[in-house]
Parts: structure tokens; C-alpha cells; sequence
């Protein structure tokens, strides 16, 4: 890990941001095979920021950057990936106002929900922000998503995880990757903006962040993942004739502790008693299983429809209307502490973070 000072001697670094870098296309060269994490991220950031007017230059804050060793595409992330970024984060969380995470777009939105989880009650901007053009490329997005995520992460009135991506800032944990090349990639398909660039403006939605009495003091849960991330906790989209014997599969294997299960509409399943046995059986040898919707907008309402009835006795959870970063981030955190299946559950079904 390297750490590199700008304005190092001004600042006090209590003022000052940390900037973590972690991979992704923002920060990718030209290599040979491709496209690969490129680095010296720190002047390249410097050099880029640079090019902003002198106006907005003056009221960017002050920040230190770290690079990872090990830089990333996302799509190799895994839950040790998202530990990793918690842990750094805390053990410096008295020396910085803010955290501006570099990321790769893949699995963006996986890390911004597990950190929220993470960091609980967290009580400053953690910022997550990509690229969908590497930042040296012609009409590249990274410089415009580097700077909002640096400015939205010095308003202190931001109290939670959160991505600034295309001029919007959005809560980290109902956020999902919904386009693979324009440049407003992400979303929050169940919830309004915390925030948008509006010209030179940044302008913070304070009644849409997490009030103080909903986040509570900070309360981090620093689990260890490491019996969660080999794909310990499965996920499971339903596709028109999918047969019972296909579902035991998943369920049946020992090494799988918990399942998000991607249901038909508000919440159906095929009219098949074998399925609901297997889920019942799943769910009484102790696996957490949690149902959402196939449709990005909208809840589960389990038991609506009679294809949909004995998802409740069969165990499993009401998703409502969470994303599958949410769900699924959310399963692996509560599988890792030191807590009994039931305390999990009823975990599952209250809203830790505003992702419900
Ligand atoms: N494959 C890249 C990543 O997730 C995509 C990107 O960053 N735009 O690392």
C-alpha cells in the first residue's frame, strides 16, 4: 500500500479526506493483453484534478491517497475485498473527515452495501465512486466522478455509505449497476437521490439521508469473512421450468450457509410442493434464505398469490424490496457474527441501515 500527501503540510489531517484506490477501469492503462489497473493513481488524480476550473479547484478539500498493492477489476472482488476496505477505513477513521473509495463499476455497488452494513452508525461521508472510461481516456467520466465524490465527501451532513456516480449521489445500499456502458450506470431503483451535481453546485437532500435516531451511534460490526467468501451464500434467480432437482442442488450442499432467492414478480414461485420442501428443509437445517424480486422495482409481497403462499412456513425471509447487493451483502454480514439463526432473522427483517 502506498500513501501519498497533497497539501500534506496545509492541512491538519483531521481535515483532510483519505482517498483509497482500489482498481477498476477509473484507474486502468493499455497493456498489452488489454486494459489492466494502472499505477502512480495519486499524480494521475493530482494531474486530472489539475484541469478543473481554478474555481472549483479552490473548493475541492484536501486528501491523502492510498493505493492498494493488489489492484483490482472489480469482478474479482470478493467478501474478503469488502473486510479489507472496513478495516481501513476504521484504523484511520480518527484521522479523516471523509473516505473517497476508487472502485471498479462491476461489483461497485456490492462493496457500497457491505460497508454500510460494516460500518453501522458510521458518522462521515464514505463515498464510492468508479468509471466506466479510464480516467486518461478521451470524454472519460472518471474526472467528473472523482471530483463529486471529493466534494460530497467534505459535506459533513453526510452520515452514511453512499456512490456518487454521473452527478448523483445515492445511498450505498439500495444502489444497483443498471447499465453496462452508458455513463449514468448506477441507480436506486427504490429510493430517491441523497443528492446531484446541479452546474457547479452540489446540493445535499438532508430529509432523504439517514436521520440520527435511524443510524444511531456508530456501532461498527467488523466480521470476519472468511468462511463467506467462497460462495458460502448462493443466489438463486428463477427461470421458467426450473425443476426441483436444480434448486436441491444449490440447497443440498453443506458448504452453503444461506440463499437469495430471486422470485417471479411480488414474490412467486411455480406451484411445485417439491420446491417449498426443499426450501423448508434448507431453512430448518439452519441456512438463512431471503426472497426478492426478479423485477428491479418493486417489493416481494409473500403469500399475495397462491403460487407464492407457504414461502413464510417454509421459512424464508421477505426481502421487501431490497437489492440483490443488498440481500445478498446483508446474508453474508449476519452469517459471520457471533449470533444464534434466530437473532439473524429477525435481523434480516429490520431495516440496520436504511436498506428496507
Ligand atoms: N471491469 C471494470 C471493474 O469493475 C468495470 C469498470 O470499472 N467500469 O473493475
Amino acid at each position: 500500500m502506498s500513501t501519498l500527501s497533497r497539501l500534506a503540510q496545509a492541512t491538519p489531517t483531521q481535515e483532510r479526506l483519505l482517498v483509497i484506490y482500489t482498481g477498476g477501469t477509473i484507474g486502468m492503462q493499455q497493456a498489452d493483453n488489454g486494459l489492466t489497473p494502472g499505477g502512480n493513481f495519486a499524480q494521475r488524480m493530482a494531474k486530472a484534478l489539475s484541469q478543473l476550473p481554478v474555481v472549483q479547484q479552490q473548493l475541492l478539500p484536501a486528501y491523502d491517497v492510498i493505493s492498494y498493492a493488489n489492484l483490482i477489476d472489480s469482478s474479482t472482488a470478493t467478501p474478503l475485498n469488502w473486510q479489507q476496505l472496513a478495516d481501513d477505513i476504521t484504523s484511520r477513521l480518527t484521522e479523516y473527515r471523509g473516505f473517497v473509495i476508487l472502485h471498479g463499476t462491476d461489483t461497485l455497488s456490492w462493496s457500497a452495501a457491505s460497508l454500510a452494513y460494516q460500518l453501522q452508525g458510521i458518522d462521515r461521508p464514505v463515498v464510492l465512486t468508479g468509471a466506466m472510461l479510464p480516467l486518461e481516456a478521451p470524454n472519460s467520466d472518471g474526472l467528473n466522478n472523482i471530483h463529486g465524490a471529493l466534494r460530497f465527501a467534505a459535506t459533513a451532513e453526510l452520515q452514511e455509505v453512499a456512490i456518487y456516480f454521473a452527478n448523483r449521489l445515492m445511498r450505498g445500499v439500495r444502489a444497483v449497476k443498471h447499465h453496462s456502458s452508458a455513463l449514468t450506470a448506477f441507480s436506486t431503483p427504490c429510493y430517491p437521490l441523497l443528492g446531484e451535481r446541479v452546474g457547479d453546485d452540489f446540493g445535499y437532500y438532508p430529509s432523504r439521508g439517514l436521520a440520527l435516531q435511524q443510524r444511531g451511534a456508530p456501532r461498527f460490526e467488523l466480521a470476519d469473512y472468511q468462511g463467506l467468501s467462497q460462495g458460502e451464500v448462493v443466489r438463486i434467480a428463477l427461470w421458467p421450468g426450473m425443476a426441483a432437482w436444480q434448486l436441491d442442488a444449490w440447497l443440498s450442499d453443506p458448504r452453503v450457509k444461506g440463499a437469495v432467492l430471486q422470485l417471479w414478480g411480488a414474490g412467486n414461485l411455480p406451484n411445485d410442493p417439491a420446491l417449498l420442501n426443499l426450501l423448508a428443509s434448507a431453512s430448518g437445517e439452519g441456512k438463512l434464505l431471503a426472497a426478492i424480486s426478479l423485477c428491479p422495482e418493486g417489493s416481494v409481497h409473500m403469500g399475495a398469490y397462491a403460487a407464492g403462499q407457504g414461502l413464510t412456513d417454509a421459512g424464508v425471509l421477505s426481502g421487501d424490496a431490497m437489492t440483490p447487493e443488498a440481500t445478498f451483502t446483508k446474508l453474508v454480514h449476519l452469517l459471520a457474527q457471533p449470533i444464534g439463526f434466530d437473532v439473524q432473522r429477525q435481523r434480516f427483517l429490520t431495516s440496520l441501515v436504511g436498506e428496507r
